[in-house]
């Protein structure tokens, strides 16, 4: 239940953990018992743990769909980013995915641990996608091929300009949000969103995803993955790999603060797409990895731990955001919070520090705009009553076990030993 340490430092983290342990359980009975289905749900557990509970609180008939979905584009992506598979093999399985997710035959073993097993028994996905409605089919069949298509242009691509950035992060993840855009509408429940602001939902997650991930995706063996743009990189050091030695840590934070400010500029479309949703379960699927993604970039500006290690938002503060999140008001809230974090960790001696703050502050000038940040608990501001309900529990319940063993104790103390 995240570390006991992390509670104690943060009570009122105890209830929500709770809520999320309770939810996973609850979700993990309601594995269907259909051996396809069983097999997809039960997947999706396992190799997404940030989306499959988003995913589950869905309607029946789009969860379903949104579940192939992710294991149709998840097993794609194994192929992709197993780097020990050549190029030459590699490419015309990521062109040609789209047609294979029809053929319950289709095997190709790549990836490891959960995803191997992905892999390996994909024709449950296959057996499972047949059985959705042909709406959800060919929606579903349109983005996997444009998405192998753009990955196998990237396989002897290097990431170079900014626009190779922004069209690389499009391929796996904004084409999932103009997916998603059309299973929701195909669903009946929302109305058909642009493909401008639904790409700019996907693109403000990989981003931070690309930079939360620099040192895992440099380190990768047998070879580099590389998504941070030359031209950003360039400014900085001779090599991308060269940002993650120590006598170059200021010129690394510096790159990585310009790397956080450029993913600021997604932030208003993010906005513009979460409010104009309808449905409350749809909304909380599109806004929960949305304000994960402003709180881990808030973390990740100015911190050199990006370069040292995986920096991840506390187990205790998602489960917070998951808890907490219901409608608009509390995502202007988060994200006005968040980027408060993040303004507040500017150097004016940083030498992107001017366009930070006035990305910041347009997005902070939407929130404020909404007239709904008063009445809104906030994910910084100890605004909770000093004695907090949670520590109260959690003191209770250690007194009931203390008293339960001792009482135990007495019994036997007093229990005759005939
Ligand atoms: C609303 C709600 C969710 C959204 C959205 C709009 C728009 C886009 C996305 C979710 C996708 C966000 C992707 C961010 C995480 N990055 C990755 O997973 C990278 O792989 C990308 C290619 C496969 C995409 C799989 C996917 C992810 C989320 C989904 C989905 C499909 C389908 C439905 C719902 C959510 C990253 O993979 C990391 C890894 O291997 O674990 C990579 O390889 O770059
Ligand atoms: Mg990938």
């Amino acid at each position: 239940m995240g570390s006991l340490k992390a509670v104690l430092k943060h009570p009122d983290d105890f209830y929500p953990l709770l809520k999320l342990k309770m939810a996973a359980k609850k979700a993990e009975k309601q594995i269907p018992a259909e051996p396809h289905w069983g097999f997809c749900y039960s997947m999706l557990h396992k190799v997404s743990r940030s989306f499959a509970l988003v995913i589950q609180q869905l309607n029946p008939e789009l969860r379903d769909a949104v579940c192939i979905f992710y294991l149709v584009l998840r097993a794609l992506d194994t192929v992709e980013d197993d780097t020990s598979i050549d190029a030459e093999i590699k490419v015309p399985i990521l062109i040609a995915f789209h047609q294979h997710i029809y053929d319950r035959d289709w095997h190709f073993a790549c990836g490891t641990k959960e995803y191997k097993v992905l892999m390996d028994q994909f024709h449950h996905v296959s057996a499972a996608f047949l059985e959705l409605k042909k709406g959800y089919q060919e929606a579903i069949e349109d983005i996997t091929m444009r998405m192998g298509a753009g990955m196998a242009k990237f396989i002897c691509k290097e990431v170079e300009t900014i626009d190779d950035y922004d069209e690389y992060c499009h391929y796996v993840a904004g084409l999932v949000g103009l997916g998603l855009s059309k299973l929701f509408h195909a669903s009946g429940t929302e109305k058909l969103f642009p493909d401008s602001i639904s790409n700019s939902m996907g693109l403000f997650l990989q981003k931070t995803n690309i930079i939360r991930d620099y040192l895992e995706d440099i380190n990768e063996i047998p070879k580099s993955r590389m998504f941070w743009p030359r031209e950003i990189w360039s400014k900085y050091v001779n090599k991308l790999e060269e940002l993650k030695y120590e006598e170059n840590s200021e010129k690394a934070v510096q790159c990585l603060n310009d790397m956080v400010t450029n993913a600021l500029i997604h932030i208003e479309d993010c906005l513009k797409y979460m409010s104009e949703l309808r449905d409350p379960a749809i909304f909380k699927f599109c806004a929960i990895p949305q304000i994960m993604a402003i709180g881990t970039l808030a973390l990740c500006y100015n911190n050199i731990e990006v370069f040292r290690g995986v920096v991840k938002m506390r187990r205790g503060l998602t489960a917070k955001v998951i808890d907490r999140t219901k409608s608009m008001a509390d995502v202007y809230r988060a994200f006005y919070d968040f980027s408060s974090i993040l303004k507040s960790k500017v150097d004016m001696s940083d030498p992107n520090a001017i366009t930070t703050i006035s990305r910041i502050e347009a997005a902070q000038k939407i929130c404020k705009d909404s007239g709904t940040l008063n009445n809104r608990r906030s994910y910084i501001v100890k605004n909770e009553p000093s004695y907090n309900p949670a520590l109260i529990a959690l003191i209770f319940i250690i007194l009931a076990i203390l008293y339960a063993y001792l009482s135990a104790n007495r019994t036997n103390k007093f229990k005759v030993t005939l």
